[in-house]
């Protein structure tokens, strides 16, 4: 397996974990097997026990699931890698894992509607207790602490609200009451965030986003920095089957080799977009890391190395005037989702994070006016033309 710890981060976005197969494949090819053949009976007893290297069984591991796992772990400086067939598979796995009967877990109260959601609904059937607040506010979480608090899981920056979290003094505090520290990365990617740098003991992505790219597959990953919790995550991954597929594997691999080219020049437009945005006289407010106004600027500015491609933003005359914006855009594409080569817009309140409760979102800061924008690669000044005729509608 190549490690191409020392080399630069688009060197190891091309080349990181890959492995040559029998006949030299530039690239690592899918292996669309459910099962693999044992070389004998001690062998395929040997590969169950641990003792020897091999595949067994593809929701067990697999070579194209594999070669990611293993980028990805490099990427994010972690031990080990897991993929997963979605997200959400992903966090229900950590959840899973790390939570049960009469556990507490802290979390950020803006994070993605399902990540709450299934706590509320489904983990707490099984006795598993919740405290949501606002993780940037460091107190808040040191109050929600309780002797049986096993996990703190934060999202930085927040979706769609684009809250900052200070990762290491978050870790800081979990660590001081031996507690686990859980990052959702999936609004930065590696390349502008390292969370387990930082102090956190795993990181998790939705990987449909900026790790693939290209809005054509689901899939998850969460990367953990300790043996121990890895094998933990891995055996759960194994018994509650939420694997990534073969197909979905090589097609992250092959999207992620971009990430860092696609972030730059999504980025470089979304500081402009942003600074458009603020200026324009129908804009109530934009909540962008870039721009001086962001509350949590400086942070971002410590702990992230790019601002992003993710902005919120009010049209004046709330949730109506978003609506007319939203039906009045040519280029931007309506639709949820985010961190593609496409530039999509959408609204949370009646579309990602509708399945929480109005009293929820608007603790959790989601307006009803809030529209929430990904700036994809296409030019900058095509994604503001676009904006100026949908705004001058409104
Ligand atoms: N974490 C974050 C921060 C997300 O934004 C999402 C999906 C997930 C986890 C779950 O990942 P999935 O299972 O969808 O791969 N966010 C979405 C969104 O904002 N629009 O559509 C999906």
């Amino acid at each position: 397996m190549n490690n191409t710890d020392n080399q630069g981060f688009n060197t190891q976005l091309v080349h990181a974990g890959d492995y040559e197969d029998m006949y030299g494949s530039v690239i690592v090819p899918i292996y669309q097997a459910s099962t693999f053949k044992f070389k004998n009976a001690q062998h395929g007893a040997d590969c169950f026990a641990g003792r020897a290297d091999g595949f067994i069984y593809t929701r067990i591991g697999n070579p194209t699931i594999d070669a990611l796992e293993n980028k990805l772990a490099q990427l994010e400086h972690g031990y080990r890698g897991i993929a997963f067939a979605s997200g959400m598979a992903a966090v229900s796995t950590v959840y899973m894992a790390l939570l049960g009967q009469g556990k507490h877990i802290v979390s950020t109260d803006a994070v993605y509607g399902p990540s709450r959601g299934i706590l509320e609904r489904d983990f707490s059937r099984f006795g598993v207790e919740y405290s949501f607040v606002n993780t940037a506010h460091l107190e808040e979480i040191e109050k929600a602490i309780r002797p049986q608090t096993v996990l703190l899981y934060i999202e930085t920056p927040t979706n769609p609200t684009i809250e900052i979290t200070d990762i290491a003094a978050v870790a800081q505090i979990a660590h001081k009451h031996n507690i686990l520290v859980c990052v959702d990365n999936t609004f930065c990617s590696p390349y502008t965030q390292k969370p387990l740098d930082l102090g956190a003991d795993i990181v998790l992505h939705s990987i449909t986003k900026f790790i693939n790219g290209h809005a054509d597959i689901v899939g998850g990953a969460v990367i953990a920095k300790d043996p121990d919790v890895y094998k933990k995550l891995r055996q759960t991954m194994i018994y509650l089957g939420g694997n990534m597929d073969p197909h979905q594997a090589y097609l992250t691999s092959r999207g992620v080799k971009t990430l860092a080219l696609r972030m730059d020049k999504s980025q470089e437009s979304a500081m402009k977009i942003a600074q458009f945005l603020e200026q324009h006289p129908k804009i109530e407010w934009v909540k962008y890391p870039g721009l001086p106004s962001h509350p949590q600027h400086e942070l971002a500015k410590k702990q992230m190395s790019g601002f992003g491609t993710m902005m919120s933003f009010e049209v004046k005359g709330g949730i109506q005037a978003g609506a007319t914006l939203m039906d009045s855009v040519k280029l931007c594409t309506l639709a949820v989702s985010l961190g593609g080569v496409e530039t999509l817009i959408q609204h949370p309140a009646s579309m990602t994070h509708a399945g929480l409760s109005a009293e929820a979102r608007h603790e959790a800061g989601i307006t009803d006016g809030l529209v929430r924008f990904s700036v994809g690669i296409e030019e900058c000044e095509d994604i503001i033309t676009d904006l100026k005729q949908a705004l001058d509608k409104v």
